[in-house]
């Protein structure tokens, strides 16, 4: 009788433990699935807060800015890549969904050269650019097909080529009010706006108005885009063109902010590129200028791309020498990429 007694306790004793360890346990896998539908809700609302094109739709002017559909003003911001030719690893899928959730970004360059191996010599570069339209498009952002000219100077030295490419590409985005067009990066050397670009610009946005039009088309400025106040004095025709201004923090500073002020006043800036190393993409970094700029482009509703996303050993790149194609944690961050990342968010 006194064994059946402690056997007795002994089965409740053990029957208390087991029952209130599966209540532990379970009360631990509801508290992981709570914090995973917090999770859940800080993402989507990221996404949600993050002016994305499914809340803009098609973008235009009014008043030299650049506004949303409902003619509510929204500034852009995103990377830039480095020349696709080299460093397209970097533009996939898994970067842009990390700068769109994790950065707030809202737009993606696509760098595409002419010169230096690019489109001139490598037709089969536009596939590379379609796939990240395209995978942009996905990811509800916005997106730049960048005709890089550089070496080349002269937008008319590769002008037929660029009214192929523009008409094809015009063609195949023409419902997408993702797509932004850049027809020429950076004209220099001996070439004017009156005598080089503005022609070249008109014939290049014919071709896509016949497709398109109403997207928004920046077109570059003399001496590397800095001569906005040329373009100010004979602007183009067109009611959604924008005039690129890019700036590197190392080598531009007042001097340039007041002609963009000036230029403003007559025409919509957009800084499809700007570093905050020297002209050369090296150099500083020099980021109390590089601030000085931002605070500038937010006053004034500038939107911007920042050169560029690679890993190059130059102090523009946003990651480390050897990082993967996918990774984007702090710890393969440049000094650049972590003001970037910083700036992004402001
Ligand atoms: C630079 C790259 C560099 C490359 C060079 C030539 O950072 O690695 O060797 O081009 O292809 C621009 C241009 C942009 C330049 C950048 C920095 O649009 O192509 O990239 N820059 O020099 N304009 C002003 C500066």
């Amino acid at each position: 009788m006194v064994i059946d007694m402690k056997k007795i306790l002994l089965f409740i004793i053990i029957s208390l433990i087991v029952v209130l360890g599966f209540l532990y346990l379970k009360k631990d896998n509801n508290q992981n699935i709570n914090n995973e539908e917090v999770k859940k809700d800080v993402q989507s609302s990221t996404t949600v807060d993050n002016n994305l094109v499914s809340s803009n739709g098609w973008l235009e002017i009014k008043n030299n800015t650049l506004v949303n559909e409902k003619g509510n003003m929204i500034q852009l911001k995103g990377m830039s890549t480095h020349g696709i030719q080299w460093y397209g690893k970097f533009a996939n899928e898994e970067m842009i969904k990390k700068l769109r959730d994790e950065w707030n970004s809202n737009l993606f360059r696509i760098a595409m050269y002419t010169e230096e191996g690019g489109y001139i010599n490598d037709k089969s570069i536009k596939n590379k650019v379609e796939d990240v339209v395209d995978t942009a498009i996905k990811l509800d952002m916005y997106v730049i097909i960048d005709w890089h000219i550089l070496s080349d100077g002269d937008p008319l030295k590769h002008k037929e080529e660029a009214k192929e490419f523009f008409k094809e590409v015009s063609q195949k985005y023409k419902n997408k009010p993702n797509v932004i067009y850049e027809i020429c990066n950076e004209p220099n050397g001996n070439v004017t706006w009156d005598n080089n670009i503005k022609p070249y610009a008109e014939e290049v946005i014919n071709v896509i108005r016949e497709n398109s039009k109403n997207s928004i088309i920046i077109v570059g400025t003399g001496t590397w885009s800095q001569d906005v106040d040329k373009a100010a004095n004979n602007p183009l025709n067109d009611k959604n063109v924008m005039y690129a201004l890019h700036f590197y923090s190392g080598t531009h500073t007042e001097w340039l902010r007041n002609r963009a002020k000036d230029a403003l006043t007559k025409i919509p800036l957009f800084v499809s590129e700007w570093g905050v190393s020297d002209a050369s993409g090296n150099g500083g970094v020099y980021l109390d200028e590089a601030r000085k700029w931002i605070d500038f482009m937010n006053e004034n509703n500038l939107s911007w791309a920042n050169w560029a996303l690679s890993d190059k050993n130059e102090s523009s790149a946003l990651l480390l020498e050897g990082t993967q194609p996918n990774n984007l944690e702090d710890s393969s961050l440049s000094e650049s990429g972590k003001f970037i990342k910083e700036v992004m968010k402001d």
